[in-house]
């Protein structure tokens, strides 16, 4: 390590200009990445951390992936933001090191720090690295030509986020190096702090891990007792007859429909979703057609529409999990838009492109369906922007990774396309695994002895109906048959309803619940987990009697 010379005009060690540069970078960074999120959220711009999350789960081995999302389970998607974000602020900083290093090797003047100049050198270099190398490693291509937003909304963004770099860059350097021998006094002791510092946050990290581990081993266990196998039958022939008859409304019980501010939301954009201008949006319908076309929101709102009670479901919810819901649609049937094209023979399959980047494809003959319609309204509003306004799939009997948000583009292929989530490992087919949830009592809840409650929830199979709700209080081994509320519609969740005695001896119980479906086929009680097809088993909670 050189040693200060505090007599002669400053001249930066080469460990100054390591540590201040890299500082220096690191501050500048952290400006420039919110400048980055902040038009990206805002203006069309583009952000740098989603494409990179989006690569690294593309590239991410299945088995890594599952295990992350088992450990970590919905916040999932924050952490890996965060931590792109902070992978990214280190780059900048190692620019700021690199760039300082080489200044201070080739440049006239080493000891004069970086001026303002110099924060554009970098800021140019860092936005040409961004268009040439990042953004085409991402699959968008140079200066992210084929993203949604363009080229030019890409690097103007860019651009703008490397002026904040330019400007901080210069003035944060001065800042660390202003009172350079005060510093050198504190170093050794900073140098300790340090050290102590990130020897407990590794002690905390691992701890806080281990915890992690421990939490989801001892709550699965508790959560999920097994469920018997035995005597298993998993076709009831012939299908029970559903008892459909009243349900007392009763706290916690989901509404048969789910109001849009309650309606469960899921889109792969790790910060922001995109915000589309019905003005200036247009639909083209293209790809193995005879004769494509486009439609403006206005023309679109003028051809027949059609109301269909529907629930979705994301292929990730766990058992039991929340992202289920229930509205009444209004759209267009696919099937209109595409014999108006006239796709040619040999089409397979339809992909639908949206304006965030995502992908998916269903079908030819699913998307000919009648009811596999292209929604405008939701729950007699306008669809929602975070549902996907202006156009959004709806395609029944398929789990809601397939009911494309946000919708540009409409192509009849004749291959076998991968969305966006397919080429990450989850399921094409995706038809929806009938699944059971009890509502109330909540789990862990404190019952009193001898009272009198119910025990409800919804059940859910897509587009095959339910016949048929059982309650168990011996994890599987014997099965009491709920009440249904008759269902709005063949596409929708049903609710269900058990009046129960709670038992007058203090303890804990478990409550399992299962359907069967309208086919007489009953849900499958092997516990997956929801990569790749969706999840299964029987949820099943426990109350305490007190
Ligand atoms: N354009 C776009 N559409 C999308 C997604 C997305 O990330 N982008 N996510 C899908 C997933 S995984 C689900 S579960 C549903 C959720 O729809 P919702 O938010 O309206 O409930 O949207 C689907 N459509
Ligand atoms: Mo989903």
């Amino acid at each position: 390590m050189a040693s200060p010379e505090t007599s002669s005009p400053p001249k930066p060690s080469a460990q100054e200009s390591l540590v201040a540069g890299g500082g220096a970078g690191l501050l500048a960074g952290l400006a420039s990445s919110g400048c980055m999120l902040l038009l990206n959220a805002f203006a069309h711009g583009v952000s740098l951390p989603e494409q990179v999350g989006a690569t690294i789960t593309a590239l991410m081995p299945l088995s890594l992936f599952q295990f992350l999302q088992q450990l970590i389970g919905d916040e999932a998607k924050r952490y890996l933001l965060v931590c792109v974000i902070l992978g990214q602020c280190l780059v900048f900083a190692a620019s700021g090191s690199l760039y300082m290093l080489a200044r201070r090797r080739f440049l006239f003047k080493p000891g004069l720090g970086p001026r303002l100049g110099d924060g554009f050198v970098l800021a140019a270099l860092l936005w040409l690295f961004a268009g040439l190398v990042v953004l085409p490693l991402t699959g968008a291509g140079l200066f992210g030509a084929t993203l949604s937003i363009g080229w030019f909304n890409s690097m103007w963004s860019l651009a703008v986020s490397g002026l904040v770099f330019a400007l901080l860059f210069p003035l944060a350097y001065h800042w660390l190096t202003a009172s350079r021998i005060r510093e050198e006094q504190r170093r050794a002791e900073v140098r300790e702090r340090r050290q102590t510092l990130l020897r407990r946050g590794l002690i905390l990290g691992g701890v806080g891990l281990l915890a992690a581990f421990a939490f989801r081993f001892i709550t699965q266990g508790a959560h999920a007792p097994t469920v018997t196998l035995r005597g298993f039958k998993s076709r009831i022939v012939p299908p029970p007859q559903p008892n459909y008859g009243p349900i007392v409304p009763v706290p916690h019980l989901s509404s048969e429909i789910t109001p849009n501010d309650q309606y469960y939301v899921v889109s792969k954009n790790l910060l922001a979703d995109p915000v589309v201008n019905g003005q200036s949006w247009s639909l083209t319908i293209g790809g193995q057609v005879e004769q494509p076309y486009t439609l403006t929101y206005a023309e679109l709102l003028t051809l027949p529409r059609r109301r269909q009670y529907e629930s979705m479901m994301c292929i990730s919810n766990e058992v039991g999990g929340p992202y289920m819901s229930n509205a009444l649609w209004e759209g267009i049937p696919l099937n209109v838009l595409l014999q108006r094209a006239r796709p040619k023979p040999g089409a397979t399959k339809v992909v639908f492109s949206c304006a965030d980047d995502y992908s998916d494809s269903i079908h030819l003959t699913k998307a000919l369906e009648p009811t596999t319609l292209l929604a405008v309204r939701m729950n007699g509003q306008t669809l929602p922007e975070r549902h996907g306004y202006p156009l959004r799939l709806l395609v029944p009997g398929i789990y809601g990774m397939k009911h494309a948000k946000w919708i540009t583009r409409i192509q009849v292929v004749n291959y076998d396309y991968q969305g966006y989530w397919q080429q990450r490992g989850w399921s094409d087919e995706a038809q929806i695994r009938m699944t059971t949830r009890i509502d109330t009592p909540l789990d862990g809840s404190r019952l009193q002895a001898g009272s009198l409650t119910y025990i409800a929830g919804v059940a859910f199979s897509g587009e095959r109906g339910i016949s048929e709700v059982d309650v168990s209080f011996d994890l599987g081994q014997s099965w009491q048959r709920a009440t249904l509320k008759r269902p709005l519609s063949a596409l929708t969740w049903v609710l269900w309803e058990l009046p129960w005695r709670v038992p007058s001896q203090a303890g804990s119980y478990t409550i399992t619940a299962r359907a069967i479906d309208l086919q007489g086929n009953v849900q499958d009680p092997r516990p997956a987990p929801p990569l790749p097809d969706g999840a299964s088993g029987y949820h099943t909670i426990t109350i305490v009697v007190a």
